[in-house]
């Protein structure tokens, strides 16, 4: 499963839950050439509630992958006229970890080194027919919940605790990547980051959850500012947030900074009995070549520095 862009993290997280309670939209690949042990397989997974796609040979049920983005869950039988299920398990594996696909072989036949040879062509378990009912369904629900396991585990190290934005760790693992893409077509990007102005008089002055309800306030328009953009946003930390433009260059991205910068002065943050404001400087580097995202990084980090030291509230590049 991979988090979206436009996605905010806290519903990255909020889906994850959900998905845990319910396995109702886990979809599963049944792979076997011999209809009737298809069928079997097919209604026992419904029955459960299951989605499931179906494909009789290996290169159908490669193909099925084109289909249908979501599925998480192959059940392969060995035996099959154009590929074996360990061919099978080993091209699905090229494309997909274990993290993110479960692959549970399945056959009658009583070769007894055949469930160790699928677990070393990477499938993640195996049932030998005949199997009791039962056991499928526990084993299938096992997969399910390690799935769902890894999911929750990946959206909590996206994302940041106190906004539920993306944090610093996801912004780095994805940011570069970006760039990349966008550099390969000849697109330009920008990267920003923003501070708030004064926060640490903010805090001494009103407290610390008094600051981290600014943080929260300011962190939700920034969201609400870039939902649904190619814009890549996150907290790197404290009062700093970094801004990835995707196709912007940096004449674009400082005017789409201004617009933010005075759209956020406009913020009122209602706490206790009064409404608070802050203003914001941002510093903005055009990304212009495969140097180290780092360097871009510290670029806007020295515009930044300079729109501090120019009196603040401004946007610098
Ligand atoms: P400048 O205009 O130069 O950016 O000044 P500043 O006061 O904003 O910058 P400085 O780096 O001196 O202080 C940042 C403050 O942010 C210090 C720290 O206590 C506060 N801070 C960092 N993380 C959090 C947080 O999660 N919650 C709260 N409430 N405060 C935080
Ligand atoms: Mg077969
Ligand atoms: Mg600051
Ligand atoms: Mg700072």
């Amino acid at each position: 499963y991979v988090l979206k862009d436009s996605e905010f993290a806290l519903d990255n997280l909020v889906a994850a839950v959900r998905r845990a309670i319910t396995n109702r939209t886990t979809r599963v690949l049944v792979v076997d050439d011999l209809p009737s042990a298809r069928q079997m397989l097919i209604d026992l997974l419904q029955a459960q509630q299951f989605r499931v796609t179906e494909a009789s040979t290996g290169v159908e049920a490669l193909a099925a992958f084109e289909e249908f983005d979501d599925i998480e869950i192959v059940i392969t039988d060995y035996n099959m006229p154009d590929m074996n299920g360990h061919e099978l398990t080993r091209r699905i594996r090229h494309r997909y970890g274990s993290d993110r696909m479960r692959i549970i072989g399945i056959s009658s036949s009583n070769d007894r080194l055949l469930s160790a040879s699928f677990l070393k062509a990477g499938a993640s378990d195996f049932i030998y027919r005949p199997f009791v009912p039962e056991e499928l369904q526990c084993r299938i629900a096992l997969n399910v919940e390690t799935l769902t396991q890894l999911k929750q585990l990946r959206a909590a190290a996206a994302s940041d605790y106190l906004t539920g934005l993306y944090n610093r760790r996801y912004f780095y693992d994805h940011a570069p990547r970006l760039v990349n893409e966008c550099l390969r077509r000849q697109c330009p990007s920008s990267v920003a980051i923003l501070d708030i102005d004064h926060f640490k008089k903010l805090n001494d002055t009103y407290g610390h959850e008094i600051g981290d309800l600014v943080l929260k306030a300011v962190a939700r328009r920034l969201h609400a500012l870039f939902e649904g953009t190619t814009s890549l946003l996150s907290r790197l930390g404290g009062e700093e947030f970094a801004i990835l433009f995707n196709e912007m260059d940096s004449r674009a991205a400082t005017m789409l900074c201004d617009e933010v910068r005075i759209d956020l002065a406009g913020l009122k943050v209602s706490a206790d009995d009064e409404e608070l404001s802050v203003t914001v400087s941002i510093g903005v580097a055009e990304i212009a070549g495969y140097e180290s995202f780092d360097n871009y990084l510290n670029a806007a980090d020295q515009f930044l520095y300079m729109a501090k030291h120019n009196g603040r509230n401004q946007v610098y590049s």
